[in-house]
C-alpha cells in the first residue's frame, strides 16, 4: 500500500464517522436529544472551559460562541476519523480502536451529565455501531488488487461511500427535524390572570430606538445548552422540597389551575456589556414563588433556593427575594404565548431586579429550600456572586456609535432600566456641554425599562454623546465601568458619531 491512498483511506474513515454520527443524531432525536454525540461532548467541553475563556468566547463571538464550538468539536473529530480510515485500512482492528476510542468519549459525555440515565448511551452506541458497520463495509470494497487508475470496484467504492453519506446526511436531517419539530408543544389553552393588567402601551414609535415590548422572536437567548431541552408537558412536574414541613410535586396541569399573574418585567444577562443586547423587556404570565413556597412552609433554616432544570442545570436564588413582596414567578407565557422552547418552555423562574443567572431558571422542575453554605449552583460553584442585582443601566439606541450623519435635526434616543428601582429620567450629553433631560416614554412600573429621547440639532464634525439614568430614589448612575463579569456592567453608555 502506497502514500496516495492516504487521502482514500482518511474519506473512508471520514465517511465512516459521518454516518455514525448521522444516525446517531436520529437516535438522540427518540431518546435523549442533548446525547447526541457531538452535542453531548460539546457540552462536555463547555463545561470543562475555564470560567475566563468562556467569558471571553461569549464576549468575543456573542450567540456564534456555540457555533464555533460545535465545528471544533466535529472538525477535531473528523481530524481523528480520517486518521482512523488511515489506520484501519492497513490494520483493522487498530483503527477500528480509534473510532471506538472516539464513540467511548461521546458516550462518557452523554453519560456523566447531570441526570443521566442508561438511555443517554444509546446514541452512542447507535454511533459506534453504525460508523464501525460502514468502515468495514468500504475497506472491503476496496479493489483487493489495487491499480493505479482504479476500476468497477474503485467506482463501487464510490457508489458505497456517496451512499452512505446520503444516508448519514437524511438521518442527520431527519433527527434535527424531530428535535425541532418537538414531540409536542401542545395546544396549550393559557389560563387567564386572576387581575389582567391593562394592555402595555405601544411605546414611542422612534426610528432606531427599542420596542417598549421585545418581540419574542427578538428576545436575548443565553444559556449554557447547546441544544434546547424538548419537555412534553404530560410528562413534566415541578417539586419543592428540601427544608420544608410539606415537600409536593404538581403536575402542569396542576400548575395551571393556580391563580395567575401578569407581570412587566424587563430581563438582562450579568454578560450584557454597557450598550448590549442582552437585554429584553416583556409581559409574563405565570404563578407567584411566594404562592408556591407557602403552600411547601418554608423552615427556618434555607436561605437560598436551588432551582433545577430538567437538565440538570442549576440556578441559586437569595431565598429572600421570593418574600420580600417583589413579583417572582414560575413563569408559563411571555408576550401572551406559552414560553418558546428556547426560552424554557414550559416553565421557567423569572425573578425582577436579578440577573438571569441568579433568577431566570429556564425548564425548571425543582425547587429544593436550602443553604449557602450547603449547596452551590452552576455558576456559584464557579464564584460568581449569590446576589446578583441588576445594575442601573441606559442604553442609546440611536444614533448608532461610529456613523456618519448629515448636520440638521436627530433625534438621540434609547433605552433605560433600574430595575425594581424605577428609571425617574434619563439625561443626556453631548461633548463636553451639559447633562439635559432627555423625555421619557410610558411608564409600565418600576421592574421595567423606559424608552427616552431628546432632539438633537447635530453640527458638523466629530461628537460623543453620552446618557444616564436617575432612578426613582434618586442616585444617579456614574461612570464605572466595571468589569462585566462576574457583577455585570454599569457604566454610562457613550458613543462616537461623524456628522459630515
Ligand atoms: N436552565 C437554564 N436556565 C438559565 C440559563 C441556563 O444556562 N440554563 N441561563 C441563565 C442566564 S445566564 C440568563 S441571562 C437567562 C436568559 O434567559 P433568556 O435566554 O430567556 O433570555 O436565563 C437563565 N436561565
Ligand atoms: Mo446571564
Amino acid at each position: 500500500m502506497t502514500a496516495h491512498h492516504l487521502p482514500r483511506d482518511a474519506t473512508v474513515g471520514v465517511i465512516a464517522a459521518t454516518a455514525g454520527i448521522g444516525i446517531g443524531h436520529l437516535v438522540a432525536a427518540l431518546t435523549v436529544p442533548a446525547a447526541s454525540p457531538v452535542l453531548a461532548i460539546g457540552s462536555t467541553v463547555i463545561d470543562a472551559t475555564p470560567t475566563p475563556v468562556k467569558e471571553w468566547a461569549v464576549a468575543t463571538f456573542g450567540t456564534a460562541d456555540k457555533i464555533i464550538l460545535i465545528g471544533s468539536v466535529a472538525l477535531g473529530t473528523l481530524v481523528l476519523a480520517a486518521l482512523g480510515g488511515i489506520v484501519a485500512a492497513r490494520r483493522f482492528s487498530i483503527g477500528a480502536l480509534i473510532l471506538i476510542a472516539l464513540v467511548a468519549m461521546a458516550g462518557v459525555a452523554a453519560f456523566t451529565r447531570p441526570a443521566a440515565t442508561v438511555a443517554d448511551l444509546l446514541p452512542a452506541l447507535a454511533t459506534g455501531v453504525a460508523g464501525l458497520a460502514v468502515l468495514w463495509w468500504l475497506l472491503r470494497a476496496r479493489p483487493a488488487a489495487e491499480t493505479a487508475t482504479g476500476g468497477p470496484t474503485r467506482r463501487r467504492l464510490l457508489v458505497g461511500g456517496g451512499a452512505a453519506l446520503v444516508a448519514a446526511a437524511l438521518a442527520g436531517a431527519a433527527g434535527e427535524a424531530i428535535i425541532r419539530g418537538g414531540r409536542r408543544l401542545g395546544n396549550i389553552v393559557l389560563p387567564r390572570p386572576a387581575d389582567p393588567l391593562p394592555p402595555l402601551a405601544d411605546g414611542l414609535d422612534i426610528e432606531g430606538i427599542s420596542p417598549f415590548r421585545t418581540p419574542t422572536g427578538d428576545f436575548y437567548r443565553v444559556d449554557v445548552n447547546l441544544s434546547v431541552p424538548v419537555v412534553d408537558v404530560d410528562d413534566w412536574t415541578l417539586t419543592i422540597d428540601g427544608d420544608v414541613a410539606n415537600p409536593y410535586t404538581i403536575t402542569w396541569d396542576e400548575l395551571l389551575a393556580m391563580d395567575m399573574i401578569e407581570r412587566d418585567i424587563t430581563m438582562t444577562c450579568v454578560s450584557n456589556e454597557v450598550g448590549g443586547g442582552y437585554v429584553g423587556a416583556t409581559r409574563w404570565l405565570g404563578v407567584p414563588l411566594a404562592d408556591l413556597l407557602e403552600r411547601a412552609r418554608v423552615g427556618s433554616e434555607a436561605d437560598q433556593i436551588l432551582s433545577t432544570a430538567v437538565d440538570g442545570f442549576t440556578i441559586s436564588t437569595p431565598l429572600d427575594v421570593a418574600t420580600d413582596g417583589r413579583d417572582a414567578m414560575v413563569a408559563i407565557a411571555m408576550d401572551g404565548e406559552p414560553l418558546p422552547r428556547e426560552h424554557g418552555f414550559p416553565a421557567r423562574l423569572i425573578t425582577p431586579g436579578l440577573y438571569g443567572y441568579v433568577g431566570a431558571t429556564k425548564w425548571v422542575e425543582r425547587l429544593t429550600l436550602t443553604t449557602y453554605a450547603e449547596d452551590r449552583a452552576y455558576w456559584t460553584e464557579r464564584d460568581w456572586d449569590i446576589d446578583g442585582p441588576i445594575k442601573i443601566s441606559t442604553r442609546i439606541d440611536t444614533p448608532r456609535g461610529l456613523t456618519e450623519l448629515d448636520p440638521g435635526d436627530l433625534v438621540i434616543a434609547g433605552v433605560a432600566w433600574a430595575q425594581h428601582r424605577g428609571v425617574e429620567g434619563v439625561q443626556v450629553r453631548v461633548d463636553d456641554g451639559d447633562w439635559t433631560d432627555a423625555e421619557l416614554g410610558p411608564d409600565a412600573g418600576v421592574d421595567y425599562w423606559r424608552q427616552w429621547y431628546l432632539p438633537w440639532k447635530a453640527t458638523s464634525g466629530r461628537h460623543t454623546v453620552q446618557a444616564r439614568c436617575i432612578t426613582d430614589d434618586g442616585e444617579v448612575q456614574t461612570a464605572d465601568r466595571a468589569s462585566p463579569f462576574p457583577n455585570g456592567s454599569s457604566g454610562i453608555h457613550d458613543i462616537v458619531v461623524r456628522v459630515g
